[in-house]
């Protein structure tokens, strides 16, 4: 049967006379089947990668293009009057993370697909995942984000599992999504969730009764944690997890012939960040239940578990109060008070005890204790735990730290979001860097081939322009296309500076009115939601729209500068924005961005990083040279020290330095107050001159001068700036994620061993 036939078989009728929602469910179905196809035995070990999020994005030309069929899907529609791109848009994109760590996890299943490594994901159906982020009156608003629709990806099973949660039984339901390999295997991401959520007790925006867990436990990501009610809500979800997810473990390990006390030769369990570190006492309990003595229980669990760590940030290491624990799983405090003891024995030292003075259980602690291996995920990150952050940890197990720098699916990142980069790399150096991303070096012999940087410059354009197409039609903004792209688009977090940039298109504005004109126009794009509870996060968001209104009505001042702010940045979104990316914004706070993996996606797609030495910032810079990066401020050991001193001050560098006075002022000034909402702008104002945790100001003027540079660079040398676009290009087949997977297996997994 042809592709067209076939589609035509599932929809019963003639491509053309379909509507795009019966095309798409053809090509579910379609997908679903090939999908089976590509199941394959598991031998030897597993992994089971455990994490709170998988930010997997829209799912439908992804798996086409890992099934080989997207050309043909394509075409067989367009040969009836039909788009593929406007069936993708009948897919609601699944909410299942929040940011780099989610998207990490999505990029990791794909790889291991690919690479045909036995691997599959663990984690939570949430109804709503992360919420749907409008902007009102030049404030976010957040709504529900449905994305279960009738027919969905994730398919329900009969198999469930019971969870005991504050002492009452509850039954986890597992939900079960295919994971397509590029031309490899096809895995599964194992979702749990409850039959008796009841989406309907959401009301006002995103707001429900946290106390009827039977009705809410699923409803949300990361639901609103700023009462207790809403901090032991995410307990109870991640025992819900852990719990189903070790079950499911044990009984795929029995199944194949494991006797628990070999566990460790059926499965690898990786533990993303802290929030499944609770699978380390509850597979104890559970080993317990089937005939396991403790100690022997936690050598089998070391050996079989193994944790990442994403942050150095003190907020986000999880230290749950005991008292939560022993409300909502008091089965495992006896088990964590063991461990703790047991901890105690190897060290002394008080400060890595798993359960402190102030009754609160350290989970990194638990996890570095009782795993064979703790990564970070950039060089330098590694380095700062264990030189600083988790010292006495290093000290004590030297063998267990490692490094794995992240990385991104191509399939996505590459093929997918920027077919037209994709075809003219094909051209010049085969397809080759499909499966193997070192292949993208072979552009390198065309650096001085004007021909060629004439290319990447007309896809670059063409990107643009479909970009603001985009903006116009979704978003109701038009943009200048001729203008440079520059785009900040991540979470929205203090550490991650936002707020510089906004200082930086103020500095603009006045120096545009004083007549001091830029080398081009320049079109800043932000994409970014703010945790709802993260007051300061909204203020900045606040204080962007607004001075993008202030600037918009200013014709001296709009003709150069343009803000503008996405609404709901998500992957569907992330895919239109990074292939038109000219200056990828990677500014955090040197020392706390762990590693950043939306640096890599924009440099791949050749976009040149402002940005300072933080995270894998400092690994893109030596794979490209520092003439082909612009990188500014502070270093780590800089940071550190300033923070060690403790005596950084911002109203002296206010004081100090005209600009930053002026750009700072200009927060409550008549322009912006006239513009925005008074206490939003106050609060910023005084946060940056009393507090700025995160030395926007020392950093000021470095930026200034470096965007300058760039701005100058792009508009008087646009040859020089296209090979500095093909060299990030090409030097970016380190940063797949199939080499990261692939170190992982190496030096900590050992997969079908
Ligand atoms: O993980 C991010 C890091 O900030 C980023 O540098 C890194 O590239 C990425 C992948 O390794 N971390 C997160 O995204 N973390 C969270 O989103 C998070 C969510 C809930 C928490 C704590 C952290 O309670
Ligand atoms: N959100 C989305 C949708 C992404 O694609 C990414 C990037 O990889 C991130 C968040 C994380 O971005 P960053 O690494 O800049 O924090």
């Amino acid at each position: 049967m042809s592709f067209t036939e076939t589609l035509q078989s599932l929809t019963g009728k003639l491509l053309a006379d379909c509507t795009d929602q019966e095309l798409y469910l053809a090509l579910l179905e379609l997908v679903r089947q090939k999908s089976a196809d590509r199941v394959q035995p598991v031998t030897g070990r597993k992994l089971y990668y455990i994490s709170a999020e998988f930010l997997i994005g829209k799912l439908l030309s992804n798996n086409l293009i890992n099934l080989g069929l997207y050309e043909e899907a394509r075409d067989a529609l367009a040969a009836a009057g039909k788009r593929l791109s406007d069936i993708e848009e009948v897919e609601p994109e699944p909410s299942l993370g929040n940011g780099g760590l989610g998207r990490l996890a999505a990029c990791f299943l794909d790889s291991l697909a690919t690479l045909n490594l036995p691997g599959d994901g663990v984690g939570l159906r949430y109804h709503f995942g992360l919420f749907h982020q409008s902007f009102e009156d030049g404030v976010q608003n957040e709504k529900p984000d449905p994305w279960l629709t009738a027919h969905s990806w994730a398919e329900k099973t009969d198999v469930t599992y019971p969870v005991e949660l504050a002492g009452k039984e509850y039954t986890a339901r597992l939900y079960k999504l295919a994971v397509t390999g590029y031309e490899g295997r096809t895995n599964t991401l194992n979702l749990f969730d409850l039959d008796t959520i009841d989406e309907s007790i959401v009301h006002d925006g995103i707001a429900f009764d946290k106390t009827a867990i039977d009705k809410n436990l699923t409803l949300f990501l990361y639901p609103d944690d700023s009462d207790e009610a809403g901090r032991r809500l995410r307990v109870y979800q991640q025992y819900l997890m852990v719990s189903a997810g070790a079950q499911l473990i044990l009984a795929e390990c029995a199944a194949r012939g494991c006797n628990y006390h070999d566990l460790a030769d059926y499965a690898a369990i990786q533990i993303n960040d802290t929030h499944p570190s609770m699978v380390i006492p509850e597979l104890i309990r559970l080993l317990g239940q089937r005939g396991i003595e403790f100690e022997e229980a936690v050598e089998i669990v070391t050996k079989t578990c193994a944790y990442t760590n994403h942050t150095i940030l003190a907020e986000a290491l999880e230290k749950w109060p005991r008292a939560y624990l022993d409300a909502v799983v008091p089965q495992l405090m006896p088990i964590i008070e063991k461990l703790d003891a047991l901890a105690r024995t190897r060290t002394e030292d008080e400060s890595l005890a798993i359960i402190d003075k102030d009754d609160r259980v350290h989970m990194a602690h638990m996890d570095i204790h009782f795993t064979h291996s703790t990564n970070g995920v950039a060089a330098l990150h590694t380095e700062i735990l264990k030189n600083s952050e988790l010292h006495g940890f290093y000290e004590l197990y030297p063998e267990k730290f490692n490094n794995k720098t992240n990385g991104i699916t191509f399939r996505r990142w590459l093929l997918e979001c920027d077919p037209r980069l994709t075809a003219t790399l094909e051209k010049h150096i085969g397809s080759g860097f499909r499966k193997d991303a070192a292949e993208l070096e072979k552009l390198l012999a065309f650096a001085n081939d004007e021909a060629v940087l004439d290319e990447l410059t007309a896809v670059k354009k063409a990107n643009k322009a479909a970009l603001a197409d985009w903006l116009l039609r979704t978003q109701k903004v038009a943009v200048n296309p001729d203008a440079m792209f520059d785009i900040q688009s991540k979470r929205l977090h203090e550490y991650k500076r936002q707020q510089l940039n906004l200082l930086y298109l103020i500095h603009q504005y006045y120096e545009i009115k004083a007549g001091h004109l830029p080398a081009m126009p320049l079109v800043s794009i932000f994409g970014a939601k703010a945790a709802p509870a993260y007051t300061i996060a909204k203020d900045i968001i606040h204080a962007l729209l607004t001075l993008s209104k202030v600037i918009a009505a200013d014709p001296e001042v709009s003709k150069w500068l343009q803000v503008v702010f996405v609404e709901n940045y998500n992957v569907t979104a992330a895919e239109k924005l990074i292939p038109a990316c000219d200056l990828s914004e990677q500014i955090s706070l040197a020392s706390k961005e762990a590693s950043g993996t939306g640096n890599m996606k924009f440099m791949l797609n050749g976009a040149l990083t402002l940005g300072t030495m933080d995270g894998a910032n400092v690994e893109i810079s030596q794979q490209v040279g520092e003439e082909n990066i612009y990188i500014f401020g502070q270093t780590s050991d800089q940071v550190i020290h300033r923070y060690a001193v403790g005596d950084y001050d911002p109203a002296q560098w206010v004081e100090g330095d005209a600009n930053i006075r002026r750009a700072i002022s200009f927060l409550t000034g008549p322009e912006m107050l006239a513009a925005g909402h008074a206490e939003n702008l106050t609060r910023l104002h005084h946060e940056l001159i009393h507090k700025d945790w995160f030395q926007t100001l020392p950093d000021f003027n470095a930026y200034v001068v470096r965007k300058g540079q760039a701005l100058s660079d792009y508009a008087c040398d646009p040859m020089g700036w296209r090979r500095k676009c093909l060299v990030n290009i090409a030097k970016a087949g380190m940063f797949s994620s199939d080499r990261t997977i692939a170190e992982y297996d190496r030096d900590i997994w050992h997969l079908g061993k």
